[in-house]
């Protein structure tokens, strides 16, 4: 597996995997990981790493008849770009299009681009999808982050409170979010709708500040004790010490004509008291 390292000049850090562009780590300036990474995650070719942030494409977990998750997180992408910009910020701009492989699994032709950007506390996701091809397609995608969190069950949730949301676990669809506040028990794995706010993170330790443009939906997932025991890629325990805080388009696919380009981005900034 191919790692590529970034660095900006006040010291923040991520790292990417060229399979799935996928981000493994991200250290703000501080020196604080904020993403969880499972140390049992295969880093093998073909197999989706668990946790970080994996990109979903073209198809949203098992919402269609594609692989789960769809096959931009176990693509092998293309470094196009590395550098530290005169801002001071450090970026890497990675692209996958559509090949042989891909065309088995769906026919159409396309172009990802992924930029990640960190400096500070700060970490900036843009991906951007063209239909490089005649036909029009319709895709679901997701930026799939997991956050690290010192106690899954002391995290809180805040910015969600009003929202529309279907929830995964108990199957029920278009319930209302009540709590200011909304605490992380036990499994929880919900598409909230209808994004247009910030949505803030508290796990005790620091608050994290997620922006989302162009994504429709925030997934927040937690497997809980029981499902987490059958992840055979996740630690012991593995499973406290995350959240996946996603920006996606679950509910409402996008659908693009010829030519045409669709853009969304993922802003998160770590605050500490
Ligand atoms: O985004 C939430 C979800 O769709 C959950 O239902 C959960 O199973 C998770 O993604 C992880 O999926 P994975 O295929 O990576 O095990």
């Amino acid at each position: 597996m191919e790692f590529i390292s970034l660095q900006s000049f006040d010291g923040a850090k991520a790292k990417i995997c060229t399979q799935g562009a996928h981000l493994t780590s991200w250290i703000t300036a501080n020196g604080e990981e904020q993403l969880f990474l499972s140390q049992l995650s295969a880093f093998k070719s073909g197999v989706a790493i668990r946790g970080g942030v994996p990109i979903i494409f073209p198809q949203f977990s098992d919402h269609g008849t594609l692989p789960r998750h769809g096959f931009a997180r176990t693509s092998v992408w293309e470094l196009i770009s590395v550098q530290q910009m005169p801002n001071g910020l450090a970026q890497a701009v990675l692209v996958l299009s559509s090949n042989d492989e891909t065309k088995k699994i769906w026919p159409y032709d396309f172009h990802l681009t992924m930029k990640v950007t960190v400096g500070g506390n700060k970490l900036e996701l843009e991906l951007m999808i063209k239909n490089t091809g005649q036909e029009t397609f319709s895709f679901t995608n997701a930026l799939h982050t997991y956050l690290r969190v010192e106690n899954v069950s002391k995290t809180h949730l805040k910015g969600l409170k009003g929202l529309v949301y279907d929830d995964f676990v108990s199957l029920e669809k278009r319930c209302v979010e009540q709590s200011e506040e909304l605490s992380i028990v036990g499994e929880i794995d919900r598409v909230y709708a209808d994004i247009s706010a910030n949505i803030e993170m508290n796990d005790g330790q620091r608050a994290i500040h997620i922006k989302q443009t162009n994504f429709s939906d925030a997934v927040v997932w937690n497997p809980g004790a029981e499902k987490a025991a059958a992840l055979n890629d996740l630690e012991r325990d593995g499973y406290k010490k995350m959240l996946c805080i996603e920006a996606g388009n679950v509910l409402r696919s996008i659908t693009l004509e010829s030519g045409a380009t669709w853009s969304g981005t993922q802003e998160i900034q770590a605050t500490y008291a």
